[in-house]
């Protein structure tokens, strides 16, 4: 648990997947916080001043020292609360959760949020193939429960994307006969005692993807 003296602070706008992200991993390890909500159509002075360089949620302001960067935020938690870890203590183990920590971010975001949510069919089915070539990367990966066995580690929580996605796109981004394994983990994950609390329910998430697509969309028209 974080000591009294310790001010913990999060900036972050409910629906965002980075933001979940750092969620879970504080709710793994029962760290309390204040959570502020941030307007990305009207960023606040805060975001400004702690995220000069990309201006973007999520940022953790522990005694006020800002860090960015969600993977970042969830590896310093890690380092700083050791209790429950969520990386593994194998150099090489580790070294292979912060890669495919990496590959989803490289690889599954942003098609994922296209073949979700953008419009031209051309563009989503490109997008969909995308998407589908790197989630089999990720099926074969899937060797138990969770990405490093029983436990929800550094690659569950990076993936956290898939199951939101999945939410919003009424369960037919991926079937479970294409990736039955992911399918199954994408559920386990989305119903696990310490996420599901964590995430919004689905009108929620969908409000979200629904303002951030029409504002993409107006500044690609400008
Ligand atoms: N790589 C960043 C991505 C964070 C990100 O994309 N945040 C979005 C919200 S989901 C944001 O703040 N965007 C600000 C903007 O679009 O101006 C991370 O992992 O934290």
């Amino acid at each position: 648990m974080a000591a009294k003296e310790e001010e913990v602070t999060l900036l972050g706008v409910v629906g965002s997947p980075f933001l979940h992200r750092v969620q879970i991993a504080l709710k793994l390890k029962g760290i309390e916080y204040k959570y502020l909500e941030d307007d990305l159509n009207n960023k606040s002075d805060l975001l400004l001043k702690y995220n000069p360089v990309y201006k973007m949620i999520p940022v953790l302001v522990h005694n006020e020292k800002p860090i960015s960067e969600s993977l970042v935020i969830v590896e310093y938690i890690d380092d700083t609360w050791k209790h429950n870890p969520i990386l593994p203590s194998d150099p090489y183990q580790r070294a292979l959760a912060r890669f495919w920590a990496k590959f989803i971010d490289d690889k599954c975001v942003a098609p994922a949020w296209k073949s979700a949510f953008i419009v031209d069919e051309k563009e989503k089915e490109k997008a969909a193939e995308e998407l589908f070539e790197a989630l089999q990367f990720l099926e074969n990966e899937l060797k138990g429960k969770f990405f490093a066995g029983d436990e929800i580690g550094f690659v569950d929580i990076a993936a956290v994307l898939i199951p939101i996605v999945q939410e919003v796109a009424g369960l037919q981004l991926f079937t479970s006969e294409r990736f039955p394994k992911l399918f199954q983990w994408s559920q386990d994950f989305h119903n696990h005692p310490l996420v599901n609390p964590v995430l919004p329910p689905r009108d929620q998430l969908f409000a979200y993807f629904k303002a951030r697509a029409q504002s993409f969309a107006a500044k690609r028209k400008n």
